[in-house]
């Protein structure tokens, strides 16, 4: 597999496991969880042959580490990122006292209104640091950091999540503890 491939896959896996199982019919358990050999086999159906070996490694290689299996390798989901409904069972965590938000400035308005909204996704993605948030940003644009007063929210009773992967989680980010850089 060279470095296209993986990234074709990876892609494939993106959709399949976030958004549209249902393109190659595969089910998705209430906890984001899909039987491997059932991926195989239906992604092999729908043209999109790959081996187990090959699954392997794009999870171990993936710049992003947005898949995982389960301990005895039976079991594949994403990360984070999802817009299916799933939940992914993760545990709550003290945030740290600042998180960061890439975006780009076409959104700001509507931010300072509506505080930083899930949009399609089920959760507001927040990057632990800012390299991290303006690589996020930049896919959009020119990237623009927003620091986020996460030590507040959590002592004011927001709760946060920590993925597989390191994306920090929560339901909304009111436009209150967000610094705008004026
Ligand atoms: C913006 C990638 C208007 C928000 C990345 C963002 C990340 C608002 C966009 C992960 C808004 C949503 C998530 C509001 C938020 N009004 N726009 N009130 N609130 N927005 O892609 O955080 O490659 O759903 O700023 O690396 O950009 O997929 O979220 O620009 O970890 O693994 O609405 O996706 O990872 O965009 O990115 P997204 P995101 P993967």
């Amino acid at each position: 597999m060279n470095e296209e491939q993986k990234k074709t896959i990876s892609k494939f896996l993106s959709l399949i496991l976030r958004h549209n199982p249902q393109t190659i019919g595969l089910h998705i358990d209430e906890n984001g969880w899909a039987d491997v050999q059932e991926l195989l086999m239906k992604s092999a159906q729908k043209n999109r042959p790959f081996s187990f070996a090959d699954l392997k490694e794009i999870i171990a290689t993936n710049d992003k580490q947005r898949f995982s299996f389960n301990s005895d390798e039976t079991k594949i989901r994403a990360n984070q990122g999802h817009s299916i409904n799933i939940d992914l069972a993760l545990t709550t965590g003290e945030s740290p006292a600042f998180l960061y938000h890439g975006t780009v400035d076409k959104f700001l308005a509507n931010i300072r209104q509506q505080g930083l909204l899930k949009m399609s996704r089920q959760h507001v993605h927040l990057s632990k640091d800012r390299e991290t948030a303006e690589k996020v940003g930049s896919r959009r644009g020119k990237p623009v950091i927003l620091s986020v007063r996460s030590g507040h929210m959590f002592r004011d009773g927001f709760s946060f999540f920590l993925s597989e992967n390191g994306v920090w989680l929560t339901d909304h980010v009111p436009a209150g503890y967000i610094d705008f850089k004026e």
